[in-house]
């Protein structure tokens, strides 16, 4: 039997020319750049789970967070469904600290590091930053490659 879905939060700050992202110290996706988030608990609302995550993994708030996306992702290798609220944050309060699960950095926007973050963020992350709003699945085979996958704009995410 399929596990049961995992709702997720992923919080990527966007100041004019740049975003802050994180390296993943440990645990799933260790070793890559991703946006601040993780499970959302019981009886707690998507966007507290995401402002939780980004003060626990980066020590700050911010003024302004828009869900702006919803991804899925499945494996192959295991059974596992995940469904990632993905939020633009604004209006940064306090300086991003390092935790021990992410250490925070500013990238310029035409740094933004591809090649060390999820295959599927290539995709995505386009519309992320013209601030438009989208729905994507992705099926993830063998040594974490996209082996199916769809992605569409959206008028808004709720
Ligand atoms: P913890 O399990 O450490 O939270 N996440 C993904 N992000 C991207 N860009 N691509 C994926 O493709 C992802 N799968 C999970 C959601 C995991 C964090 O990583 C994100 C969470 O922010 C498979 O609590």
């Amino acid at each position: 039997m399929a596990d049961k879905k995992k709702i997720l939060t992923l919080c990527i700050i966007r100041e004019p020319g740049r975003v802050l992202l994180g390296m993943k110290k440990r645990g799933f996706g260790a070793g890559r750049w991703n946006g601040f988030g993780g499970k959302v608990c019981e009886e707690e609302t998507v966007e507290a789970a995401a402002r939780r995550e980004l003060y626990e993994e980066a020590s700050v708030r911010v003024k302004k967070l828009k869900k702006v996306g919803i991804l899925d992702f499945s494996f192959e290798y295991n059974s596992d469904l995940l469904e990632v609220h993905v939020f633009k944050g604004e209006g940064i309060r306090g300086n991003p600290y390092e935790s021990e699960e992410m250490r925070p950095r500013w990238f310029s926007l035409d740094e933004v590091p591809f090649h060390e973050m999820w295959p599927d963020d290539k995709y995505w992350f386009p519309l992320f930053l013209a601030d438009k709003s989208f729905r994507g699945r992705f099926h993830f085979g063998p040594d974490d490659m996209i082996v199916d996958q769809a992605l569409s704009e959206e008028e808004k995410i709720r």
